[in-house]
């Protein structure tokens, strides 16, 4: 109820309008206070998913909800337009509802903050609706929505004041002289106007720096994905049959991209953009250098099948994944640089401060450490190291898997540390010799009478040679391998075990390499190099 307004003229078609004219500055106010809160999303937005902008997860959620017939309309109307058209509507939808909501406010302010706070749920569900969101991909729809209830606030006070005849709003009125003179409605006028236009700048400024920002830091996607790697010079060799044991339940031979395990120091994932991109190669060599990535992917890249596994597995973990990595041998690339006498280790860094120590003699001797650009034919992931990183067979990543990687230094394990090894860990990792029952899983329960055993072992460089199980407190018994793929990567295995009686029981491995080797018995925690020690799983035949 507008109880503070005269009855009379306003009660009048004319009149009424006259009235809504008056109060344009709040129409204005809500325009500003709309722009400010998807001015300030954008520029959030540039630090979380590309659809965690408002505006990008409206617009596509609004395609995505388009009923076809009004799809072709749009697009038998607006050809190539289709898309402009549906950011006009979009505008001048919101547009209105801005205004409205802008003269709302004038004498309920809760009410438009209402508005607001359901928009801003709709929002949130739009970017929630995108593929690749998360949660914290609404942070920039509530930081906006935030900052356009406190403009509209602050703009809807002062447009009260400036409104042509400056009566005062409700809940505003003590604020005002109880008789604003002519002069005091000019200058708050002007004050509101101000506030408008520096507020509506602000947006503006926020808005393209938002597009602006987004668009670098999504460079390194956008150039990820229109890459076509090179075919390599040396393909991998094709994996024979029956690499995976016929257990259901086992984890695939070639771990998929977006399921192979990460680990890494980043908060935020580094996006390199590959145009940017280069690799220093310095330290003791006759001949320092830098490559660009173009120039990488112009010289003969080898594939190869690798198991890389991560130093902090525990006995039995899953920190270890099997890809296919396409790279220009980092033999090669020594070679080129030609390191000096005295020389033995070469510390890479990665653009975001990481570093790894690897002894010189790994990777100058003939097994196949990469600086890697494809992972199970494709362009590195993003948190897989894009565009480059390395991988070295036989050594944990700590000490030899840096992703997006800029630096190669060849000095002395004497005169450098890496990363992790200021931090208590050895300086260096060879990986040790291990294996693991992957079905049952612990604790799970499986049938009587015959059971499938099935799980991985690795010893990378010198290959696998056999894996031995013991049920209970049994003997030790051979299992069936799977065929090997290559002394690099993981080998499966299985185990029929015939006439398993109800109740809880146990099956322990251990694995022997190439070398004959028996995996130790011995217990190591991850700290400082590794774990070890046989992996004893308890299951329950019911
Ligand atoms: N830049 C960078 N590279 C890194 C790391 C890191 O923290 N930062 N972690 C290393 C470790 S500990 C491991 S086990 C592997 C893991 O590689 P992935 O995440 O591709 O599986 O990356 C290595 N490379
Ligand atoms: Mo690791």
């Amino acid at each position: 109820m507008e109880t503070h307004e005269t009855p009379g003229p306003e009660t009048t078609a004319p009149g009424r309008a006259r009235t809504v004219l008056r109060r344009w500055p709040h129409a204005v106010a809500g325009l500003v206070s709309a722009g400010l809160l998807f001015g300030v999303a954008e520029l959030v937005a540039a630090f979380f998913s590309t659809s965690s902008s408002p505006l990008v997860a409206l617009g596509g959620a609004f395609i995505d909800i388009t009923p076809p017939w009004l799809k072709d309309f749009a697009i038998a109307t607006f050809g190539t337009n289709d898309k402009l058209a549906l950011f006009i509507s979009m505008g001048i939808v919101a547009t209105l509802v801005a205004a409205v909501t802008g003269l709302l406010a004038r004498r309920r302010f809760a009410v438009a903050q209402g508005i607001i706070l359901v928009l801003a749920v709709g929002m949130a569900a739009a970017v929630l609706s995108r593929p690749a969101t998360g949660i914290l991909d609404i942070v920039p729809t509530v930081v906006g929505a935030v900052a356009g209830i406190v403009v509209l606030y602050q703009l809807s006070r002062l447009a009260s004041r400036a409104e042509p005849g400056g009566l005062p709003a409700a809940g505003q009125a003590e604020e005002h002289d109880a008789e604003p003179t002519r002069a005091a409605g000019s200058s708050s006028r002007r004050r509101f106007l101000t506030f408008s236009v520096v507020a509506a700048v602000g947006a503006g400024a926020m808005l393209a720096g938002g597009r602006a920002l987004s668009g670098v830091r999504n460079a390194a996607a956008t150039a990820r994905e229109s890459l076509r790697l090179p075919r390599p010079a040396h393909q991998a060799t094709a994996l024979p049959d029956g690499v995976a044991a016929e257990v259901k339940g086992m984890p695939s031979f070639v771990t998929p991209n977006d399921s192979f395990y990460r680990i890494d120091t980043a908060l935020a994932v580094p996006r390199i953009d590959p145009a940017t991109w280069t690799l220093r190669v310095h330290g003791m060599v006759e001949e320092e250098f830098s490559i660009g990535f173009d120039e990488l992917l112009g010289m003969e890249l080898d594939e190869t099948w690798l198991t890389l596994t991560c130093v902090s597995n525990p006995v039995g973990g899953d920190l270890v994944g099997n890809a296919k990595w396409l790279g220009y041998p980092l033999r090669k690339l020594l070679e080129r640089a030609r390191p000096q006498q005295g020389a033995d280790m070469v510390l890479s860094t990665s653009i975001d401060g990481f570093s790894a120590s690897t002894p010189l003699e790994v990777l100058t001797d003939d097994r196949q450490a990469l600086l890697a650009v494809g992972m199970n034919d494709e362009p590195l992931p993003l948190e897989h190291g894009y565009p480059v990183r390395m991988v070295v067979p036989g050594l944990y990543g700590y000490v030899s898997a840096t992703k997006w990687v800029v630096d190669l230094e060849v000095t002395r394990f004497a005169d450098k540390a890496a990363y992790w090894t200021t931090r208590g860990w050895s300086e260096r990792g060879p990986i040790k010799l291990a294996s693991r029952v992957d079905v049952p899983r612990p604790f799970s329960t499986v049938s009587a009478g015959t059971v499938m055993i099935g799980g991985t072992a690795w010893a990378q460089t010198r290959g696998i040679k056999g894996v031995e199980i013991k049920i209970d407190d049994g003997d030790w018994q051979k299992v069936e391998m799977a065929t090997e793929a290559s002394v690099d990567t993981w080998r499966q295995w299985s185990y029929e075990w015939k006439g398993a009686k109800e109740g809880t029981h146990s099956a322990t491995v251990r694995a022997i390499d190439a070398d004959g080797t028996v995996q130790t018995e011995e217990r190591a925690d991850p700290v400082p190099n590794g774990a070890s020690g046989w992996q004893r799983v308890q299951f329950t035949v019911g």
